[in-house]
């Protein structure tokens, strides 16, 4: 057993018998099922201990071998293109699955034409433009550069914010973010159900810096993480389009402090956290990657892998809106920092397709 599993297993003992019956639901929304709360951690663990839990690189004695330091989805493994053939010939998968996965696995990424209804993408728009004009203190909105949000007030002007985790309060989203193509193929590549952990939406473009999803979003394990882009309008050149690098999530692995996937500001400090985002760029390009603008129509969606390389690229055209909603996943058997982080936060709801948790918002009563 590794450190950390026996870091795990004492965590799980020290807690077992804990209270955790859910409380109940108040949620909108005739789809959704009543909150879950699982044996998981129900106190907010020390500092050290969290980092006692973060997924160390593998043992040299692991079973099954990915191609990067650190475990992740089967899709990783070093065996991907087998397991296809094998579950292709046992009659597990259609055509256009093995097509999508080989491209997932090779590219790191897929676009799905059309996998969001337009009246979904229409509703959602109008959501947030009600909540934009009139309020909803429940929402938390960030200007651009901020990380925590504010209450959303009456008149508040919407180009260039963003909200989190909208489909905690509207059934437009959650149509959205669990739409059958989205979760149908998270379901191949996770081997489970896909938990939605959190989701932004966006009015321009974000003009982000190149980054991979794995170095901020915490999951044990760090490569158990995807995201679904949906394009709520066409997307237009200049708008400040989504890049990314074909094939990047196969670069070798940043180790911040020589042994993390993700980055912690007190652990590893500012300056490897530049070396890492000003390197990303470089090797992509030095490794040949192509880099591509996602130029889709209104209910096209883009699934990434947490390891590829995107970010938003430069808007030229400051007229134009690029609005789009962002949702990351992890599989049903991973587990987000936030989980263990804010335990009160660890809580399920589930929904048709997949569940959803929430760091910002209280799922069970929508607060
Ligand atoms: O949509 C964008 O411009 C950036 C989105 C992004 O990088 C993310 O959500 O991880």
């Amino acid at each position: 057993m590794t450190g950390f599993r026996r870091q795990l297993s004492r965590l799980k003992t020290s807690r077992a018998g804990g209270s955790s019956g859910p409380e109940s639901p108040n949620g909108s929304g005739s789809a959704l099922g009543a909150p879950e709360v699982g044996d998981r951690p129900r106190r907010q663990l020390s500092g050290e201990e969290l980092d006692a839990l973060l997924p160390a690189a593998q043992q040299p004695e692991a079973q099954v071998a990915y191609r990067g330091h650190f475990e992740g989805l089967w899709t990783d493994r070093v065996d991907a293109d087998q397991v296809i053939e094998r579950r292709w010939r046992a009659g597990q998968l259609h055509a256009a699955d093995v097509e999508r996965l080989k491209h997932w696995v090779e590219q790191g990424y897929v676009v799905i034409p059309g996998a969001v209804g337009a009246d979904d993408c229409e509703q959602i728009k109008a959501d947030l433009r009600q909540a934009f004009e009139h309020g909803d203190e429940r929402l938390h909105v960030l200007k651009p550069g901020e990380h925590s949000g504010t209450p959303l007030q009456p008149g508040t002007p919407q180009a260039r914010m963003r909200v989190n985790d909208i489909y905690v309060f509207y059934e437009s989203a959650r149509r959205a973010l669990f739409a059958e193509p989205i979760v149908g193929f998270l379901r191949l590549i996770f081997s489970g159900q896909p938990t939605l952990l959190q989701s932004l939406t966006f009015d321009k473009g974000s003009q982000q810096g190149i980054h991979q999803d794995t170095a901020y979003v915490v999951i044990d394990p760090p490569g158990a993480l995807a995201a679904a882009w949906i394009a709520l309008e066409d997307v237009q050149p200049g708008s400040g389009e989504l890049v990314y690098y074909d094939g990047s999530h196969r670069l070798d692995d940043f180790l911040f402090s020589g042994e993390y996937k993700c980055w912690h500001h007190e652990r590893d400090g500012v300056e490897q956290h530049d070396d890492y985002a000003n390197g990303l760029v470089p090797r992509a390009e030095a490794a040949g990657l192509q880099r591509k603008r996602l130029l889709v129509k209104r209910g096209d969606v883009l699934i990434w892998s947490g390891n590829l390389a995107h970010g938003g690229g430069e808007v030229t055209d400051e007229s134009l809106s690029r609005r789009s909603l962002v949702g990351h996943y992890c599989p049903e058997w991973a587990v987000p920092r936030y989980f263990d982080q804010f335990p009160e936060r660890s809580v399920l709801r589930p929904y048709p397709g997949g569940r959803f948790a929430s760091t910002h918002y209280d799922v069970r009563t929508g607060s």
